[in-house]
């Protein structure tokens, strides 16, 4: 466990109010997982391994392409913060999501990103080979950008949506599974996390069973059926009327 620095303490406040606020000290950071219950959020804590404050950059796919959102984490410090933190220490860990059958997340360690002395702030994805596994882009203070290649053994199937990307906003996604299950439901946002830009496109794990995209627009739903061996599929460009 890493204790935060000094600066989070409160500081500062005496030049902002003349009496100052009632404030509860915390010189601890965890992170946790809050789960969306239907416009309630519950929190969920998450492995040991994760508790490596703080987090700077997050991305948030189905990276091995089993139906089930995963995690990538940037987090970590780049200086030495008096004298008790380590230097050029980052974690880059990978929670593989096993919610469903455990309860919880696999924490890989060693997915072939380098970690220490890397100085990220950020952490972002895109598919830059075009094979339908979405990859990591990790940009480093001085250090260059690093891409990262997922090597999943998993199938991945890719919705692009072409046009106007003003156009999307809002516009949701899933994939329907010929067991009856249903993928992580993706919405459509040109930005997202810190510093980012988010690609055109959704990437769904396909399972071996993949029946559906099912595509949900402020105006109409629209079921697209998967075709067999074909893995990458196009929204065309919306009419005046908006978005299916
Ligand atoms: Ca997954
Ligand atoms: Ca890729």
């Amino acid at each position: 466990m890493y204790r935060t620095h000094g600066a989070f303490r409160l500081e500062g406040v005496e030049d902002l109010f003349e009496t100052p606020p009632k404030h509860r000290p915390i010189d601890m950071l965890r992170t946790r997982l809050f789960l969306n219950r239907n416009g309630a959020f519950g929190p969920m804590d998450l492995p040991e391994a994760v508790q490596f404050a703080p987090t700077f950059g997050i991305a948030v796919e189905d990276f091995n392409l089993d139906g089930s959102l995963d995690i990538a984490l940037c987090q970590g410090f780049n200086e030495f913060y008096g004298g008790t933190e380590p230097q050029t220490t980052n974690s880059h860990l990978i929670l593989l999501n096993h919610l469903a059958e455990s309860g919880s997340f696999e924490v890989r360690r060693h997915s072939g990103i380098a970690t220490d002395s890397s100085y990220p702030r950020v952490i972002g994805t895109g598919d830059f080979n075009g094979d339908n596994r979405p990859d990591l882009i990790i940009p480093g203070y001085g250090a260059g950008i690093r891409h990262y290649q997922n090597l999943s053994a998993g199938q991945g199937i890719t919705l692009h949506l072409v046009g106007d990307s003003l156009d999307w906003i809002g516009l949701k996604a899933r994939m329907r599974y010929r067991d009856g299950s249903w993928g992580p439901r993706y919405e459509y946002t040109p930005k997202y996390g810190y510093r980012k830009e988010a690609p055109n496109r959704f990437i769904f794990g396909a399972k071996g069973g993949a029946e559906a995209i099912e595509i949900i627009g402020p105006n109409a739903r629209l079921n697209l059926a998967i075709v067999p061996r074909q893995n990458s599929y196009t929204l065309a460009e919306a009419k005046k009327s908006g978005p299916p």
